[in-house]
């Protein structure tokens, strides 16, 4: 089957180099010189890079980094308000500097542009003959804004690695425009660094798989331009077949822990295999194709249209739009966990803390910024309550940390946009008049449960009209919408694991969860043509395959 990607675009993809320890060198610089690490719950979520060379890794038991490094300086990061903060604020310069605004947030530490019309331009601008003294244009109105720069060579590393090679000849070459945005990448990475602190790893790509996969070559604070050829000859394999094809699966965005499992158990035949299998094994497997990864893939809870998707994936497609910024969450969601939460009169007390902090993290994310704050920039519509029940001993059925989770939904109540009623009395009256029926129904039993973990979250957030400049407004509020309640079998169950918190002290600190953009379903549309499903990001290389004759 064929499939084609659309490499017109120029994508661009950030990282920040261990980004919650970053937080704190800004806010203290001697910490940068010292080995530092940041402590939610039991577990060491990130530390920086000094901790690394010194034997410390991400998610590792805080007893254990504090064996193998005693000198390991602990900073607790329960409290996400600052790591918050950071990426707003980052994410607010990247997006100053973009045209139209088309940087997509993933999580607090990862962004996406889409700079296709600035490098354009500025292609368009280049002199043939004298292009050593270049000049990028940031903005196409006021040509004395912008950067010098050598545009007879990359900045940063490529893969692959070529020494001294020639310029392209063609201006208009993919070559030539990913170089020219080599450059926009580098001056980008050493704005967030000289402005706000951060060091950033970046990639450049024609799409948000090859950007963030060829991003991380080179880590931490690297750039690595994937080059041209993106499509094989008879002659040449293609540079993305032979970057992808290395990968093992496991690291393929999309790609998740129990998927890869199916996949390689099929590849080698075993079904508990460990063997390194790569991109490469799956998609030249004899008879591999949607249709075979669609059965191995099946029974992982949502496997509709599944085969197509991986197979564009293997092959390094993904035409996926950018979406274009938002100036508010998708949703904002309070948690905390418990070693053990077996009291209706507890779970009340517990509720109404997390309430009082939900509402005031919708007062400090959604209201405008005006002082007073007067005015709610976005509403969100609906609220919802998850809880976690603890498994009896011994009935550990393997599923994950999140899908564990039950919760229920419920129009959010107007009050809880009165501004003059103050946040405590709001709390008490949103538990009594909405959260505790949602519980009884999650929970009809008046005991016996025991819950390890409670969240309350507003969701659906839609933003208030005439203050759409940037974003894209309704309709991706719409979107997400419909992606809850519609498109829900598209959800792949299988998530990153959070710091592992039924390992966690029952009196163990309330902590935010960081859901800019993340967290959200897959949304798909059914294809005209063969009635398959489809998600949205495969939809133009799929209907590009119907136009193609086999
Ligand atoms: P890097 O990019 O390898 O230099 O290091 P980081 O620290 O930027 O790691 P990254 O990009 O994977 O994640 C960004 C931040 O998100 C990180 O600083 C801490 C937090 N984080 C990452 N993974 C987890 C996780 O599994 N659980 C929790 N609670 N936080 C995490
Ligand atoms: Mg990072």
């Amino acid at each position: 089957m064929a499939v084609l990607r659309n490499d017109s675009r120029i994508i661009l993809h950030l990282d920040y180099d261990c980004f919650y320890a970053s937080v704190f060198e800004v806010e203290q610089p001697a910490l940068r010189s010292l080995p530092l690490a940041v402590q939610q719950k039991q577990i060491v979520v990130t530390c920086n890079y000094e901790a690394r060379r010194r034997g410390l890794h991400k998610l590792q038991l805080i007893k254990d980094a504090k064996r193998i490094c005693p000198d390991v300086v602990i900073v607790l990061g329960e409290d996400l308000t600052k790591f918050r903060n950071a990426s707003k604020e980052l994410y607010l310069l990247v997006r100053s500097l973009v045209w139209g605004g088309r940087v997509e947030k993933l999580g607090f530490d990862e962004l996406f542009l889409d700079v296709t019309e600035m490098i354009d331009y500025n292609i368009s601008v280049l002199n043939p003959n004298d292009l050593t003294n270049s000049f990028f244009h940031l903005d196409r109105k006021d040509p004395t804004i912008g950067t010098a720069y050598d545009a007879t060579h990359f900045q940063g590393s490529t893969f692959p690695v070529t020494e001294g090679s020639p310029v392209p000849t063609d201006l208009s070459s993919l070559e030539m425009r990913l170089l020219v945005a080599s450059h926009l990448q580098g001056h980008i990475r050493s704005k967030l660094e000289h402005q706000i602190g951060f060091t950033a790893t970046g990639g450049i790509s024609t799409s948000k798989l090859l950007a963030k996969l060829v991003g991380s070559v080179h880590k931490p604070n690297g750039q690595t331009t994937l080059l041209p050829p993106y499509q094989s000859t008879l002659e040449n394999e293609s540079n993305v077949h032979r970057f992808l094809d290395e990968h093992e699966i496991r690291k393929i965005p999309g790609i998740g822990s129990r998927m890869a499992q199916k996949l390689r158990a099929h590849i080698t035949g075993q079904e508990d295999s460990d063997a390194k299998v790569t991109v490469r094994d799956v998609r030249l497997f004899p008879g591999m194709g949607p249709p075979l990864l669609d059965k191995i893939l099946s029974g992982l809870g949502s496997a509709k249209g599944i085969g197509t998707k991986m197979w564009s994936v293997l092959h390094g497609v993904d035409n996926s739009e950018i979406l274009q910024g938002r100036d508010v969450p998708t949703q904002i969601s309070i948690e905390d966990s418990y070693g053990r939460l077996d009291t209706f009169e507890a779970v009340r007390r517990e509720l109404v803390t997390l309430s009082r902090s939900l509402i005031r993290r919708m007062r400090a994310d959604l209201l405008d910024n005006e002082t007073p704050p007067g005015r709610w920039r976005a509403h969100p519509r609906t609220l919802r309550l998850s809880t976690r029940p603890r498994l009896p001993p011994g009935s550990e059925t393997g599923r994950t940390y999140h899908s564990n989770r039950i919760s229920r939904s419920a129009p959010l109540p107007a009050f809880i946009f009165h501004l003059d009623e103050n946040m405590d009395a709001l709390a008490e009256r949103l538990v009594q008049e909405s959260v505790l029926s949602m519980f009884r129904r999650l929970h009809p039993e008046k005991s016996g449960w025991n819950l390890s973990l409670l969240n309350i979250a507003v969701t659906n957030i839609v933003e208030s009209a005439g203050d759409q400049k940037q974003s894209s407004g309704r309709d991706i509020g719409k979107m997400f919408q419909q992606q809850e309640t519609v498109l829900r079998d598209w959800t792949v169950q299988e998530q990153e694991p959070e710091a592992p918190v039924d390992v966690l002290p029952p009196d163990s600190e309330q902590a935010e969860s960081d859901d800019w953009e993340d967290d959200e379903p897959l949304a798909s549309l059914d294809c005209t043509l063969c009635g398959c499903p489809v998600p949205l990001f495969a939809h133009e290389a799929h209907m590009m395959y119907h136009s193609v004759p086999e």
